[in-house]
């Protein structure tokens, strides 16, 4: 298996829950490091950008009114296998349907609160961090 690199997000919900630590310390015990780390309030333009994939859809609005509701954790994630291995510790989109034990099934209020992101893919992983680290 490949050394990956992986965008995550502690989005604002779990921000104002004070478990940023809490997530964190679940993404270094599945060995995966913390390579770069930023909080930040995102700006409309930003979000709109970062979920730019997202704009036909009918969630779009309130998905990028929810992401600039609060400040955001945005971390790089390095390790083997990190971007499957980040969604695996992440859970399903909506925490209902989240396995047991993953950060959205512990932390996550609905589909729209729900905890976190993390890229989906190499190439999606790639973009994602060039857009918040650059290079
Ligand atoms: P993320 O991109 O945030 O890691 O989440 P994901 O891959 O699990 O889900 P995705 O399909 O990429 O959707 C991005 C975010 O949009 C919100 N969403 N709402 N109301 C809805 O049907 C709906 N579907 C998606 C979620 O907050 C999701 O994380
Ligand atoms: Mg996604």
């Amino acid at each position: 298996m490949a050394v990956e690199r992986t965008l995550s997000i502690i989005k604002p919900d779990a921000v104002a829950k004070n478990v940023i630590g809490e997530i964190v310390s679940r993404f270094e015990k599945a060995d995966l490091k913390v390579v770069e780390a930023r909080m930040q309030q995102l700006t409309r333009e930003e979000a709109e950008g970062f979920y730019a994939v997202h704009k036909e859809r009918p969630f779009f609005n309130d998905l990028v009114e929810f992401m600039i509701s609060g400040p955001v954790f945005i971390q790089a994630l390095e390790g083997e296998n990190a971007i499957q291995k980040n969604r695996d510790l992440m859970g399903a989109t909506d925490p209902k349907k989240a396995e047991p034990g993953t950060i959205r099934a512990d932390f996550a209020e609905s589909i729209d609160a729900n905890a976190v992101h993390g890229s989906d893919a190499p190439e999606t992983a790639a973009v994602e961090i060039a857009y918040f680290f650059g290079k």
